[in-house]
């Protein structure tokens, strides 16, 4: 590739004046402006074209009763969607990335192959896009496994954060690992669908995993110069083991990370336990044990030191799995979100995402049509 090309990202193309013009309707949709199609060099314009035509492939087959069975997107459109992915998606070079948020930022709980979610979800952002062009959307990870239709998911989610890069950040969960995809459903899937070539795939796929960030830092400013800080995070916080209620201090750990790993097995244990740790109201200090399978549980005074020794306001989370969709915890300041409705392919929870704008209450919304629509005319 090109140094040219590397250069024409899709950031690059929309901030040249991309423009979509109009949203999926049965016949599909056009996201071209004509004049700027003769003037974008034609290789990267090439690649553009893979991401959009997976992503309106998929959008048509959502709005087909969510039918995938045809097989319209066939092994070798995959695979070149995902290479020209990890072409787009730059190397690793923030693991924790702070933004400054001016408008509203949105958080996405675990998806885990739930495309009729993420289907509801995107028409929903699409459309609030255009009234709010800065709004930010955080998904905090788990994007496969659990569900059989993990594959269409994350291509759709991928697809959608590459259309609007300025809006979208995937953050990394634990289920981007090739260990956990070969026990709870992403790998089977793959190899029931397209046999023996699917680890040409997947090695791909777990190439675009290791280029996720763990951690996001939401700045979420006020109109009169006040300032919020949000950890996303997919499981919790940094614990140091020998010493856990001295807090952690993500701006001294942020660079030495180890994450451009295919595993948590190879992981820092700072690392592994902001992907996996959980929160817990009834304990005081940390909780490990073989019986956890890794999952190391923090109580409110490790939470707190950690909070107050980074100047955090608020932790947003996903990871664990609540019946109404999301758990407040610690007063407050820790919302754990699971934004799929179905699990092991049975409909059981009422998933939620979470908005917060500065001043305002924290507002959980329902993925459901109603909510959403009414969302809609929100500030
Ligand atoms: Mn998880």
């Amino acid at each position: 590739m090109s140094e040219n090309e590397e250069k024409k990202t899709p950031q690059k193309l929309i901030n040249s004046g991309w423009n979509f013009i109009d949203f999926p309707n049965s016949t599909g949709f056009s996201l071209l402006n004509d004049e700027l199609r003769n003037e974008i060099n034609e290789n990267s314009l090439n690649t553009y074209y893979v991401i959009i035509d997976i992503f309106e492939k998929l959008i048509e087959q959502c709005g087909n009763n969510f039918d995938f069975s045809n097989n319209s997107i066939n092994f070798e459109q995959y695979l070149d969607f995902f290479q020209k992915v990890n072409l787009m998606i730059p190397k690793l070079s923030h693991k924790i990335i702070i933004e400054d948020i001016h408008e509203m930022v949105y958080f996405i709980g675990d998806t885990h192959g739930a495309i009729k979610e993420t289907y509801q979800l995107i028409q929903f952002f699409v459309r609030k896009i255009r009234i709010f062009p800065k709004l930010k959307i955080i998904f905090v990870g788990d994007y496969v496994d659990r569900n059989p239709n993990d594959l269409e998911n994350l291509a759709l989610i991928l697809s959608f954060s590459l259309l609007y890069p300025e809006n979208v950040i995937l953050i990394r969960g634990n289920h981007e690992d090739r260990l956990i995809n070969q026990h709870y459903g992403f790998m089977d899937n793959l190899l029931r669908t397209f046999y023996n070539q699917a680890e040409y795939l997947y090695d791909e796929i777990i190439q675009i995993f290791m280029k996720f960030p763990i951690a996001h830092i939401s700045q979420i400013h006020s109109k009169d110069g006040k300032t919020a800080r949000v950890l996303t995070v997919h499981g919790g916080i940094p614990i140091d083991h020998a010493n856990f209620l001295e807090p952690v201090i993500l701006d001294e750990i942020k660079d030495s990370l180890i994450c451009e790993v295919e595993e948590s097995k190879d992981m820092d244990p700072y690392t592994t336990s902001m992907l996996w740790s959980d929160p817990d109201e009834m304990i005081r200090g940390i909780l490990t044990g073989d019986h956890l399978q890794g999952r190391t549980r923090f109580g409110a005074p490790v939470f707190d030191a950690f909070m107050q020794g980074n100047h955090l306001d608020l932790l947003v989370r996903g990871h664990q799995k609540w019946s109404e969709g999301f758990k407040i915890l610690f007063g407050g300041r820790l919302y754990s979100l699971f934004s799929t409705a179905s699990y092991d392919g049975k409909p059981r929870f009422q998933p939620k995402i979470l908005k917060l704008i500065y001043g305002k209450a924290p507002k959980l919304i329902s993925i459901e049509k109603n909510s959403l629509d009414s969302e809609l005319e929100e500030k």
